[in-house]
């Protein structure tokens, strides 16, 4: 089956522990893909949608208590404690093993393991890495297919003798209690069970490209982040590239696919990713950014012709959906789609849609999983070897109140600061309360592979590596009125935000300096034609101080929980925005 030696004693050993009844080396050809469909067919695991509205498209109904990541469940394992952190649950490595490895005994008996050789990066990337899941899940493989790039390809990569993540996954018996993400990034190795839901199951993606990679990247002097990148291209044909952190279903993928409104005619933004990117340090001292994944997992509610007309335009054929709605005629449907709500619904659970009795038709994280290569505003670089040079990056959260629209970092080292600082508003993403603001810095909290504290300190460590780095930014499309209601129209209309801060990177758009940053000055941004009161626009750039000395407390406080291992610099960033209120204040 391969002629790695290392691998074929993993699967063997795996084989071993899980007792399937077959093996199944994917070769991710178009044959094996329609196989697997068709084998879900027949055991009622995918559904047909209408082939008309929406060719080659399938439907996943996952168990109802399986429809989101589970934080509470998910495990760093490292030799010493402390290198996992605060912000991570903890084994210690053997313990950790012992406890999946009782669940995984016996765990395949009657049927298939899969193997899935996958390469996350470009083909011909020096960045690109390897990994294998192996898998008893056939929606696990048809995913995986579109969001990584799987088979052959991937295998020859690791037979040349480049390294790959071991991973293990199974579906077990779906019982919550039952349910582990172990990650072991001293072993490069995740074990997952109990759980087929993306986040938890598609190893690829969070487990390997940002857990494990994380800490590959630290130790390798590089960094695999939770953010989109996009490309700016302008009326005079240049493109300016921008990577942008928000927490999960915060709109990475919208502002990812963004079209520019009216009055940005000539203006194109391209979309390279929309959850993930690796970033190395060029010769050139910029930060170079690929995307290692090849696909879009999207969460369908809110996502239209209005908020998101490429990513309608993208998912309409050879995507699999999950969890949303379907119509009468076979045509998946969530909240937030366009038109009205037609009077036949089969909700995600297969019953008749009844909103006061069931709730929304379509799962809140319900999710859509369709090729990159798809979606019209596909950036030409999309699979380019070398990246992307990233001239801004972008941190985001979702608040109702504190954030102003946008905000420029004083430098690098204040940038980090600022991502480390940042919090936002729980979603759907994860199991468990939603709406809540916890601290969720660089929009990393659930998915940084070793201690936040050291960390931080990578990201500051870049400063002495080079005088090229982007420009750091701060953006908040969520601030709301003392109604509840939106201020800020958002979807199209970020492409503002996105000129002034390319403006700034260009160093001609006008700021005022305040204590947390360069915030535009009202008339530097282009608010053209979208009837914004001068209240409104300048409730959307306010920063009020006793709000801030409250935000100030809870970022202390929450530092504090690093101790002693807080770079110190984080520690004078802090002193410096709270000492420029103090100053503020007595002006
Ligand atoms: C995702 C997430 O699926 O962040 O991208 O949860
Ligand atoms: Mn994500």
């Amino acid at each position: 089956m391969t002629s790695n030696v290392e691998l074929a004693a993993w699967v063997e050993e795996v084989v071993q522990l899980t007792k399937p009844e077959a093996v199944h080396w994917c070769s991710g050809s178009e044959e094996e893909n329609s196989s697997l469909i068709n084998l879900m067919e027949n055991s009622g695991d995918l559904i047909k949608l209408n082939e008309e509205t929406h060719p080659n498209c399938y439907l996943h109904r996952s168990d109802p208590k399986d429809v989101a990541r589970v934080e509470h469940l998910t495990f760093v394992c490292t030799k010493n404690e402390l290198d996992a952190g605060p912000n991570n649950n903890w084994l210690e490595p053997s313990a950790g093993h012992m406890k999946i490895d009782k669940l995984f005994n016996g765990c395949m008996e009657g049927r298939t393991m899969y193997v899935i050789p996958y390469l996350m990066g470009p083909y011909g990337s020096p960045y690109a890495r390897a990994g294998v899941e192996v898998t008893d899940s056939p929606y696990v493989v048809v995913n995986m297919r579109i969001m990584a790039r799987i088979g052959l390809r991937a295998l020859e990569h690791i037979e040349k003798g480049n390294g790959f993540v071991k991973g293990m996954h199974s579906l077990g018996d779906l019982d919550p209690d039952k349910r582990l993400i172990m990650h072991f990034p001293e072993e490069l190795s995740i074990k997952s069970i109990g759980s087929g839901y993306g986040g938890n199951a598609l190893l690829g993606k969070k487990c390997h490209a940002l857990r494990i990679a994380s800490s590959q990247a630290r130790s390798e002097g590089w960094l695999a982040e939770h953010m989109l990148v996009l490309g700016m291209e302008s009326p005079t044909g240049e493109t300016k590239y921008v990577a942008a952190a928000f927490p999960s279903a915060c709109g990475k993928t919208n502002l990812a696919m963004l079209v520019p409104p009216k009055g940005y005619e000539g203006w194109k933004i391209w979309t390279v990713g929309d959850d993930i990117a690796w970033m190395h340090l060029g010769p050139d001292g910029q930060l170079w950014a690929i995307n290692p994944e090849a696909g879009f997992f999207g969460v369908a509610p809110g996502t239209s012709l209005k908020t998101n007309p490429n990513c309608m335009n993208t998912l309409g054929k050879n995507a699999i959906y999950t969890n949303v709605a379907v119509t009468k005629d076979m045509q998946p449907w969530w909240e937030g789609i366009d038109g009205d709500k037609p009077d036949s619904l089969v909700d995600w659970q297969a019953r008749p849609h009844d909103l006061e009795l069931n709730g929304p038709a379509a799962h809140p994280n319900s999710r859509f999983t369709v090729s990159a290569e798809q979606c019209p505003s596909f950036s030409p670089k999309g699979n380019s070897p070398a990246g992307v040079p990233i001239s801004a990056i972008i941190f985001g959260g979702r608040r109702a109140t504190v954030s102003p629209l946008v905000y420029e970092a004083f430098d690098w080292n204040h940038g980090v600061f600022t991502g480390a600082a940042m919090a936002s508003e729980t979603t759907a993403a994860a199991a468990g309360a939603t709406g809540q603001v916890r601290r969720d810095p660089m929009a990393m909290k659930p998915f940084c592979g070793y201690n936040f504290a050291d960390y931080w300190q990578h990201w500051l460590s870049f400063s002495q590596k080079s005088n090229n780095l982007p420009k750091v930014f701060h953006v908040n499309w969520f601030r709301k009125n003392e109604n509840g209601e939106f201020i800020w129209p958002g979807f199209g209309e970020n492409m503002r935000v996105l000129e002034w801060i390319l403006g700034r990177c260009a160093g001609h758009s006008d700021a005022l300096e305040t204590p947390i940053g360069f915030v535009p000055r009202p008339e530097a941004i282009n608010f053209d034609g979208l009837e914004l009161t001068r209240e409104t626009i300048s409730a959307l750039l306010n920063i009020d101080p006793e709000i801030w000395a409250n935000e100030l407390c809870e970022i202390e406080t929450y530092f504090e929980t690093y101790s002693e291992k807080l770079p110190e610099s984080l520690r004078l960033q802090l002193e410096r925005v709270k000492s420029s209120f103090a100053k503020e204040s007595v002006a």
